[in-house]
């Protein structure tokens, strides 16, 4: 089944029903590498170009088991070394119309084991009659018109794939001469300030993306950070997301964030909780420019190139322990794809 979930889209999958050679047959079926993957169906932008593999889950309090695999548009390469909380929002509509849930009627609680960093995310499908209903009237910035709201609470993500929050034990770090904040709750990423780095954070994707120069000098750093996370080398991995930040327009922090080469039209999800954490943390490279109030409750409006994702991120301590945001998501085609 071929789904937009939140911002991205991809392949959803029954685990069960894909072949051994599972990353040459995905390979195939988005036409990877090639920068136009004109021979499959992704899209040519590692937003459409992503794998939902779904399955019955067999933990306790647990409905289905979600792996996420990111195929490369221009490599051979199929990583599992991230989260996505986009594609997350239509695994649960997926789990559904695949029978590997049952469906109440008017809306389905759902818990999904995201297997690529082992923690929960609790989800709701509007499903009235016991079937799953696409349209409603919930609005994300990134995605034109309205559908059905999704929405999604991630719980204990912090060091998700680092092993702590701030990987390095401190908040902010100097690397190639820069100051940054590494940080993973949910999603590892590298924040800087637009300034350091000679631009405003108000550019245009593109305008960001042709800056040949401002681009080797981020990987460079993304590079330098990937040991320091507990990531290894990331030379061929989708992570550490590089996340310019500058002062908000209305909301808590503006962002361009690399995936980490192309420039997101808008904000990865977990990018996003991660971001906002980085805006309560004292002493990030966040501090002076976000915009945050005071609470044990508290909604973090994170600006991107095509609007803002707001995270609403509960507090215990002065630790965010639960991160909860809106996503939609639609069925967009059902049937046999050919590898
Ligand atoms: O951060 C893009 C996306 C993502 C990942 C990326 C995501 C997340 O927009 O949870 O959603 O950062 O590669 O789908």
């Amino acid at each position: 089944m071929w789904m937009r979930g939140g911002t991205s889209k991809g392949g959803y999958f029954v685990k069960e029903e894909l072949p051994a050679k599972r990353d040459d047959f995905l390979l195939r079926v988005m036409g990877s590498p090639d920068e136009r993957q004109i021979d499959g169906m992704g899209g040519g932008d590692p937003l459409s170009s992503k794998v939902a593999v779904v399955t019955r889950s067999e933990r306790a309090g647990v409905d289905v088991d979600f792996l996420f695999l990111q195929v490369f548009v221009d490599q051979a390469i199929v990583s599992d070394a991230q989260n996505c909380g986009n594609i997350l929002a239509g695994v649960g509509p997926f789990a559904i119309e695949r029978g590997l849930v049952a469906a109440q009627d008017g809306e389905t609680p759902m818990v999904i084991h995201m297997d690529n960093t082992g923690q929960l995310a609790e989800v709701v499908v509007q499903t009235p009659g016991g079937v799953v209903s696409y349209d409603g009237d919930a609005m994300i910035d990134g995605v034109p018109g309205t559908a059905a709201p999704v929405p999604i609470a991630f719980r204990d993500t912090a060091g998700s794939s680092c092993g702590a929050l701030l990987p390095t034990g401190q908040a902010v770090d100097e690397i190639e001469g820069m100051q940054v904040t590494m940080i993973d709750n949910g999603m590892p990423c590298v924040l800087l300030r637009a300034v350091d780095l000679g631009i405003t954070g108000a550019e245009t994707p593109e305008d960001l993306e042709a800056n040949v120069a401002l681009r080797a000098r981020l990987e460079a750093i993304r590079l330098a950070c990937g040991p320091l996370m507990n990531l290894g080398d990331v030379t061929e991995k989708s992570v550490p997301k590089m996340v310019l930040i500058s002062a908000p327009k209305q909301g808590a922090i503006a962002t361009r964030s690399f995936i980490p080469h192309r420039c997101h039209k808008a904000i990865g999800v977990l990018g996003a909780v991660s971001v906002a954490t980085a805006c309560l943390v004292p002493g990030a490279v966040a501090e002076g420019l976000a915009v945050v109030g005071k609470g044990d409750r508290l909604t973090v409006s994170v600006e991107h190139p095509t609007g803002e994702l707001s995270v609403v991120a509960t507090l215990k301590g002065g630790a965010v322990t639960q991160a909860a945001i809106l996503r939609t998501a639609r069925k967009l085609m059902d049937g046999e794809v050919f590898a």
